[in-house]
Order: structure tokens, then C-alpha cells, then sequence
């Protein structure tokens, strides 16, 4: 018989080593639950309808819509489609003249009622009413 070889017995004692040190190790490591890697996906959206502008025709010798409703921080924009010189004057708002195919914009960042005319053409009032 020729079992007392060195190099068997430290090769067994290796080898239950490493069984009961990986066995140890493995279980910890199926134990070890990784939490759930969420990430926060909330979007940003801008807000994209309240910045819409608002359109005014000027048409006729009159603003369409004559009243018009809108909300703070949203921008209204007058277009003359007359042949005639027309503005926009009053409560704050001054487009200067607009000739046909001229256009004024304004960012209403107030809520209140303003009320405009056409200076040209007195009888021609507009009114925006802002609100909240
Ligand atoms: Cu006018």
C-alpha cells in the first residue's frame, strides 16, 4: 500500500479548503438580493399648450374675437389682414402701426382685463381678459 503520499493528503486538505470557502462564499452571494435599480424617468414635459399663441385677426375694420380669454404667460398675436393701417393701443399694449400683413405679439404675464383700440379707428376695441 502506498498511501501516505504528502502530496495527496495536502491535495484532500486543499480541496475541502476551497469546497467550504466557495460554499460560504456562494451562499452569501445568492442571499444578497440586488435592490431595483428604478431609474427616475419623469419627464419634463414644457408645458407645450400653455405657451400656444393666441391668434388675432384684424379684419373689417375689427378684431376677431373681439374678447378673448386667456391664461397668464400665454402670448396673443394680432394679424391686420385690412388694407388699412391699424394698431393695437391700450393697457400696456402698443404695437405701432401695422400695415396689411403685419403682426404684433404680446406675453400677457398679468391676470386683468385689457381693453385696446385702434387709434386710426376709435370704434374698434378688442379686450383680453387674463386670468390665473
Ligand atoms: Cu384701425
Amino acid at each position: 500500500m502506498k498511501r501516505n503520499k504528502p502530496g495527496n493528503k495536502l491535495g484532500i486538505f486543499l480541496i475541502v479548503l476551497i469546497v467550504l470557502i466557495t460554499g460560504g462564499c456562494a451562499g452569501n452571494g445568492d442571499s444578497e438580493v440586488p435592490g431595483p435599480a428604478k431609474e427616475n424617468t419623469e419627464e419634463e414635459s414644457e408645458m407645450e399648450a400653455e405657451t400656444d399663441i393666441i391668434e388675432v385677426e384684424i379684419r373689417d375694420f375689427k378684431y376677431i374675437p373681439e374678447e378673448l380669454t386667456v391664461s397668464v404667460g400665454q402670448t396673443v398675436r394680432w394679424t391686420n389682414y385690412d388694407k388699412a393701417i391699424h394698431n393695437v393701443v391700450g393697457s400696456g399694449l402698443d404695437s405701432q402701426d401695422m400695415r396689411e400683413g403685419d403682426n404684433f405679439t404680446f406675453i400677457f404675464e398679468k391676470a386683468g382685463t385689457f381693453d385696446y383700440i385702434c387709434t386710426y379707428h376709435p370704434w374698434m376695441e378688442g379686450t383680453v381678459i387674463v386670468i390665473e
